[in-house]
């Protein structure tokens, strides 16, 4: 059993690195062995936050560098945060860990929509999701990553070429904005870049990541928030709008673009982990529309969905005890 287990990645030899939010980085061997890895930073472990992804470098094979996110606590407040370390040959230790970005501002009153999700671009540059903190207002203020995606280079530097690179009163590091809590984001094999959020009430959303653009909120959305019915997507063109939303909510964990042949009829889906729903929903996108094709129940929240090697799909259920399974197709 793992505890709070939040997401997963497989290293080359087939072994699986898995967070637990409670702070543990845990080496899976092929047979189901679970060790730690020493060395990772300390995490402050409070409501929704915690340890929570694990990416390897693009240049993993011969750097041996990962990244992890989490939130921190400083004097004003609690953060999330991103540092890289570089793995031991036996991958149970990590050395020359640094931190590279943090998020802006720091929130003190509140625990949850810390978002977390990371992924490399084709180009090695690093996206990273930042949840709004459950402060709703700053998902809009260019001046702070509350609410936004976060586009780096790899030694925390920011990439000129950003949208808001050299403007005064915004972070450079800023891609995209009006976000709440986004928790999957995947480059698909065409390049583009897909991120999944949980909405309010209603309205999670399945987006289409562009270079600039404002996803809404919290002046728009497909559902509610604390009784109040939010204007939706389709009264403000100006924001990007979901290719696809869920109200009921299915609440999505992680996310991952099927690539292969295991699962038949699934390559090219995106699979989404589903909390409040319980299972994984798949996800097909054609040019730029979305639909959902088909939900697997699962009988709990499932936290974390991953691609293996062979093209098995893997799961993490979240919570307290939570497990690691492997589906079979059949
Ligand atoms: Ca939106």
């Amino acid at each position: 059993m793992l505890a709070y287990p939040w997401a997963m990645i497989f290293l080359p030899d087939g072994r699986m690195l898995v967070t637990e939010r409670s702070g543990a980085l845990r080496l899976v061997s092929t047979n189901g062995t679970l060790l730690s890895v020493a060395g990772v930073p300390q995490v402050a472990f409070d409501g929704q936050g915690g340890l929570l992804d694990v990416a390897l470098d693009p240049d993993f094979t011969s750097n041996n560098v990962i990244y992890l996110s989490f939130s921190e606590n400083a004097p004003d407040g609690s953060g999330l945060a991103v540092a890289k370390g570089t793995l031991s040959g036996d991958r149970q230790s990590l050395s020359g860990v640094t931190v590279i970005w943090r998020q802006s501002p720091k929130i003190a009153n509140d625990n949850r929509h810390f978002g977390g999700r990371m992924a490399f671009a084709p180009d090695k540059t690093l996206f990273v999701t930042a949840g709004e903190r459950h402060q709703g207002a700053p998902a809009q203020d260019l001046a702070g990553t509350l609410g936004k995606i976060v586009r780096i280079n790899r030694d925390g530097s920011i990439p000129t070429d950003n949208p808001y690179a050299g403007q005064t009163g915004t972070r450079s590091e800023i891609w995209s904005s009006g976000h709440r809590n986004p928790y999957g984001l995947v480059f698909a094999a065409d390049g583009r870049l897909f991120e999944s959020e949980m909405g309010p009430d209603g309205g999670d959303e399945f987006n289409l990541i562009a270079r600039g653009a404002n996803y809404g909120w919290r002046l728009v959305s497909e559902g509610s928030d604390a009784g109040e019915t939010l204007p939706r997507h389709s009264t403000r063109p100006d924001f990007a709008a979901p290719l696809l939303s869920w109200t009921p909510v299915i609440a999505p964990g992680g996310m991952i673009q099927y690539t292969a042949n295991q699962f038949r009829g699934w390559e090219g889906d995106f699979v989404l982990a589903a909390l409040v729903g319980q299972g994984l929903v798949r996800v097909r996108v054609s040019g730029s529309s979305a639909t959902e094709v088909g939900r697997i129940p699962l009988g709990a929240r499932i936290r974390e969905v991953e691609q293996g090697p062979d093209g098995a799909i893997w799961i993490l259920e979240d919570g307290q005890s939570g497990r690691l399974l492997k589906l079979d197709p059949a």
